[in-house]
């Protein structure tokens, strides 16, 4: 039997505080301001996971303590709420996603309201509501007046199963993130943002934010600078018609020293040079293979441990150093979208280059050594045995190429030379023959944002056949999701079929025209969204310069781990434009990152439907409470560490709040005197142990913590009114509720919300300290200081390694030693 009545004291408080709008951030300058974010959550029919609440639960603490401490805080929440899963519903169940989505978020929200986060409930924003996606639209234009949103025909990865175009981002393994299904390559006009314009400058600014190390790692190498050299290989043919003339590849490389090594030129099939260079004798077979290479994903074609295939074109190169012939092959595991869309092929130091090599019989010539066994290789190695296991483990890790750095042999004038060296010394040589040159590379593409789905914002751009591509004027935004549509996938957009959506008159020149049919991939609704909290009722415009300027940047953001790329990398992209548009005064949006860790089954293993092991936060705040739902999530472990589910735990917590609420209706009916000594020097470190470990983001230990204070207080005949009134402060930004109620049973009439958080006083957390005389045979020989009650082993230790002592009993044998607690130590020898 719980010993409250948990449920009516819950909603009472809701009632309340959404009345007195305690939780509301204020247009005072007056005071520090702090923004803390929450990744606004996807309002999906299955409602709020327990992993949701680990996320609201850490920032609701840290938001609490801070506006406690005086802080003005921004805390605000919303939907992210366009996106596949509406639409697909609806083509299960006919429920038009406007619909189903209305009902999610009244869900959501009862539940967060429901578990008394301190959202800023006025400031909630919603991405599907033309209020917003209006200026998603004005953003997507303000982009392409700028140069940063074009219509290009790209290949895309496409799935067959939703029928749409994905984004790199959303392809996991070759297959769609969403629905599982094997992703292929298909040609399309496409809406692209130009994010590689700031490749370098989302590289910078990762140094200048306090965001956890992984995290930042992770979009390094999505950005992937990659420092290489350019190579031209003339084709010098002596002509045999007068349509063959002469060309030149470009490749590039990171290993310009193994260019000794180079068995062939490959270029990717789709290479604009494949239709010139290919000879007659091998038309037919490039021909063929080019058509299979575009059924395949960029993963099918580029993975390490696949099988390698090609076929040659019957043209040759000249290698630019020794002037030899190289033949021209055309193989799909080189990409048109990277670096020239060529690479020289050397089977000794790539891998991919050696199964290549391996498989059509390819020479492979071993040019780098590992530095220090250059003797020992002879010159011209020619050709090594597949497979075989190098001495001292020279061989990359699938034991066939050696792909690390080392010393160059057979490599002309250049052989003796590190690595390194030889790198500077060719890019010399190959500049001063104009065959190459220093170049940098990156593997981030520009963002393919256009989706041929209704649930999104439509592109707000009109196809004339007399103008062109005309830009929506801002005066007519929002353009509108119509809703006479079919929501069964076709291909193309559903707005295509939509009479009301597609016809339209050109904004220039009045003739007949039509809209642009694809809508916008949602991670551009929440590349902004932070903004839009600012001002979230802003008719005019996207966001109030004023307000932006008061509260962004994003002081904590607090969110999965999972945005590690695509949203986090796209918000900063965003946020970059706006600056340089002159309307933001910062470039990076989110200052402090921290992702909660995963919530994971009582077993250990991931929640999910199919395993039957999610838990519902509606279940467990009905059968505990929201207070003790909150707690004991915070309490599992530590924030950012994944951990299982345990419902023990949570009947520990039950326990926990059970007791706060004996104890302090104990001092409210009995009249305990104020707390002695040694119960007001534990709550002074209780203070500081609760206050420090929040601001670490420690919320298990500081919860510990105050376990050992109640603990204690309990069984203490002493800790009043005042007592009481300090350990509910701790508690409140925990387990709001009861702490209001007990605040309120204290004879206190403001909420406990709105009260100073406790200060501590640093003399009283320190232990008490006592002078302990040591004796030796019961002579005084010296004393020490020791905290008040030290144990008695350890003060054993320190009297015998005291340097005085040491002179007494050296050589002699210890008999015996007496400690008299926080007075008397004496040595018998
Ligand atoms: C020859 C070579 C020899 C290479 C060697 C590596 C090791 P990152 O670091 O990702 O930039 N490459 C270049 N363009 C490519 C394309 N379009 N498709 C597939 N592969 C491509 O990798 C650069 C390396 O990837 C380049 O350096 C090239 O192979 C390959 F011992 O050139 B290397
Ligand atoms: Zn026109």
């Amino acid at each position: 039997m719980r010993k409250y009545d948990y449920r009516k004291i819950e909603s009472k408080w809701q009632e309340e505080w959404e009345r007195n709008g305690t939780t509301g951030a204020e247009d005072d300058s007056s005071r520090r301001k702090f923004y803390v974010l929450n990744m606004f959550p996807y309002p999906s029919g299955a409602g709020l996971h327990v992993g949701h609440v680990e996320s609201y639960a850490g920032a609701d603490i840290i938001v609490r303590k801070r506006r406690m401490e005086g802080w003005n805080v921004l805390f605000p929440m919303g939907w992210d709420a366009f996106g596949l899963p509406a639409e697909n519903y609806a083509i299960k169940s006919g429920v038009h996603p406007a619909e189903s989505t209305a009902a999610n978020i009244d869900n959501f929200r009862r539940q967060m309201k429901s578990l008394g986060f301190a959202y800023d409930w006025p400031r909630e924003t919603n991405t599907s509501d033309p209020a917003y996606y209006r200026w998603t639209q004005w953003l997507f234009l303000l982009f392409y007046k700028n140069g940063l949103a074009y219509r290009d025909k790209a290949p895309v990865n496409w799935c067959d199963s939703c029928q749409t175009v994905l984004a790199n981002e959303q392809v996991e393994g070759g297959a769609c993130e969403r629905c599982k299904n094997e992703v292929v390559q298909k040609d399309l006009e496409q809406w692209f943002l130009r994010i590689t314009e700031f490749s370098d400058r989302l590289l910078d600014g990762l140094d200048g934010i306090d965001w956890p190390e992984k995290i930042k790692a992770m979009q390094r190498n999505w950005i992937g600078r990659s420092e290489g050299v350019e190579i031209v290989f003339r084709s010098e043919r002596v002509r045999k018609s007068e349509s063959e003339k002469d060309f030149s590849i470009s490749v590039f490389t990171t290993r310009v020293d193994t260019l000794f090594g180079v068995s062939c030129v490959v270029l990717a099939p789709e290479h604009p040079l494949v239709k010139e260079i290919v000879t007659d004798e091998h038309r037919a077979t490039v021909g063929e293979y080019v058509k299979q290479a575009q059924g395949k994903s960029e993963l099918e074609r580029t993975g390490t441990e696949l099988d390698k295939t090609g076929v040659p074109t019957g043209a040759t190169v000249k290698h630019p150093f020794t002037g030899e012939d190289i033949p021209v092959w055309i193989a799909d595991y080189v990409l048109a979208t990277y670096g020239t869309g060529a690479v020289m092929c050397v089977p000794a130091h790539d891998e991919r280059d050696y199964g290549f090599a391996e498989k059509y019989g390819l020479e492979v010539k071993e040019v780098v050594v590992s530095d220090g066994e250059s003797g020992k290789l002879e010159a011209g190695s020619g050709k090594i045995v597949g497979g075989g296991e190098g001495e001292k483990g020279r061989r990359g890790e699938m034991g066939q190429a050696f792909i690390e750095k080392g010393r160059l042999v057979d490599s002309g004038e250049f052989s003796g030379l590190t690595s390194e060296e030889a790198i500077d010394k060719m890019v010399e040589a190959l500049a001063s023959k104009k065959l190459g040159e220093k170049k940098v590379n990156y593997h981030l593409r520009d963002w393919l944002i256009s989706r041929q789905r209704y649930w999104g914002p439509p592109i707000p751009i009109i196809y004339c056949d007399k103008c062109g591509e005309v830009p929506v004027p801002e005066k007519d935004l929002p353009v509108l999701l119509p809703d006479d549509v079919d929501f069964n996938p076709t291909g193309e957009s559903p707005l295509t079929a939509s009479k009301t959506f597609h016809d339209v008159k050109c904004p220039k020149c009045g003739g007949d025209a039509r809209r642009e049919s694809d809508t916008m991939d949602t991670f551009v609704d929440s590349s902004w969204y932070f903004l839009r909290y600012c001002s979230p009722h802003d008719g005019e415009h996207a966001f109030s310069s004023h307000d932006v300027a008061r509260w962004c940047p994003v002081d904590l953001y607090i969110g999965g781990a999972e945005h590690a790329v695509l949203h986090l990398l796209y918000s900063r992209f965003f946020t970059m434009v706006l600056y340089d548009a002159g309307l933001i005064p910062f470039e990076e949006p989110f200052l402090k990152l921290i992702n909660q860790g995963m919530v994971l089954g009582e077993g250990g293993e991931k929640m999910s439907k199919s395993k039957g092991n999610v838990i519902n936060p509606d279940d467990v705040a009905a059968e505990h409470g929201a207070d003790s739902l909150r707690m004991y999530e915070m309490f599992m472990g530590e924030f950012e560490d994944a951990k299982p589910w345990d419902t023990q735990g949570i009947v520990g917590v039950d326990r926990f709040l059970d007791k706060v609420w004996m104890t302090v209706h104990d001092v409210v009916h009995t009249e305990r005197p104020e707390a002695d000594d040694a119960l007001d020097r534990l709550l002074h470190k209780t203070v500081r142990k609760v206050s420090e470990d929040i601001e670490a983001f420690k919320f298990n230990t500081a919860i510990s913590a105050m376990m050992i204070f109640l603990n204690e207080w309990s069984k203490s005949a002493t800790g009043g009114r005042e007592t009481a009134g300090t350990f509910l402060k701790l508690l409140a930004p925990y387990a709001p509720h009861i702490a209001e109620e007990l605040w309120h049973e204290l004879g206190n009439e403001k909420s406990i919300a709105l009260e100073e958080w406790p200060k501590w006083d640093e003399a009283l957390t320190k232990d008490e300290v006592v002078t302990l005389v040591i004796q030796v045979n019961g002579k005084l020989r010296d004393s020490l200081e020791v905290a008040a009650g030290e144990d008695e082993e350890r003060v054993k230790e320190m009297a015998l390694a005291n340097e005085k002592v040491k002179g007494y009993i050296e050589g002699k044998e210890v008999k015996r030693i007496v400690v008299i607690q926080d007075k008397i130590i004496n040595i018998v020898v």
